[in-house]
């Protein structure tokens, strides 16, 4: 009789794996992980086009296919340990219940010693895990990456609107916007309104006008950093598969150059990639999204460092 083979990581697998870049039990193990995946489908209060709750399985399929060896920093982040969670139930619950659920999926992560690493999902699920880190990590402050400034302090009715995230987010702790091109006036108001500049914004304008607006950015935040990627920050071109898309959008390498700066001057502490609307048949953006978080975790627990 022929045996098994198991190779690990098994990469490139013709089954689809339910683990980040279908890694085997040694890189993947709960235990010997220092990431851990926590999906969060959840798709409520979403304004424009539909299916960002088909976001994070998109992610995972598309990461079965990213070259495990990362040809920038010359090594092999896997070998951390990614670990993917079990998806908590987040269907068809209201926003609330979603918060609390995710607030405790991410405190579970943060009290057994991991990195966080969070797969939207609509944008209104990340005011949850910044709390969860907030408590974990003195000195917090959040890194926004997004098209839309979302700090409507209601919208449609609801305050966990995904308009409403990063106003939500901005009363746990200061916030950095980047990239941001899509502001309503309510929005403008807030920002000028604010006594203690806790929101700081880098909008598009910035970037094109300011050579060293990088450094602003770092300058901009604190000691410990949650980074939050609406993936809608891309041009879409480069990103169609978002559920609002905006022209003007950042490139793929000014985005990781801000992403390697960012890492190597701060201490970044956690993150999400959120409002993947897969497209069928385009599997550009799902790629695009897998190979982003892999590339960010290879700053994060760069072998440079
Ligand atoms: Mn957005």
């Amino acid at each position: 009789m022929e045996e098994k083979i198991i190779i690990t990581p098994s990469n490139n697998s013709q089954t689809p794996s339910k683990n980040f870049a279908a890694l085997g039990e040694d890189y993947a193990s709960f235990k010997k992980s220092k990431v851990a995946i926590v999906q969060a489908p959840y798709e409520k209060t979403t304004t424009y086009i539909k299916g960002t709750k088909s976001g994070p399985a998109a992610i995972i399929e598309a990461s079965e296919n990213i070259e495990l060896f990362d040809d920038e920093l010359n090594q092999e982040t896997f070998k951390v340990g990614i670990h993917t969670m079990e998806i908590p139930g987040l269907e068809g619950i209201q926003p609330e219940e979603m918060m609390e659920k995710l607030y405790h999926a991410t405190q579970d992560v943060l009290k057994a010693g991991k990195f966080p690493v969070i797969l939207g999902g609509e944008h209104s699920i990340t005011p949850a895990v910044v709390r969860a880190v907030n408590e974990a990590f003195p000195n917090l402050s959040v890194l926004q990456l997004d098209a839309h400034y979302d700090l409507k302090d209601e919208y449609r009715g609801s305050k966990f609107n995904h308009g409403c995230a990063a106003r939500r987010i901005s009363e746990i702790c200061p916030l950095v916007q980047v990239g941001v091109r899509s502001l309503a006036k309510e929005e403008k108001d807030f920002i000028a309104s604010q006594a203690n500049g806790r929101v700081k914004t880098i909008n598009v304008y910035d970037i094109l006008e300011m050579p060293l607006w990088k450094d602003r950015v770092s300058s901009c935040l604190t000691e410990n950093v949650y980074i939050t990627i609406d993936l809608d920050i891309f041009d879409p071109s480069l990103m169609p598969a978002v559920g609002t898309p905006e022209p003007g959008g950042i490139g793929w390498y000014e985005t990781l150059d801000l992403l390697r700066e960012v890492s190597k001057d701060k201490k970044i502490v956690g993150f999400d990639v959120v409002e993947l609307c897969p497209i069928k048949g385009q599997i550009a953006s799902d790629f695009l999204a897998a190979k982003l978080i892999y590339r960010l975790l290879g700053y994060v627990f760069s072998s440079k460092k």
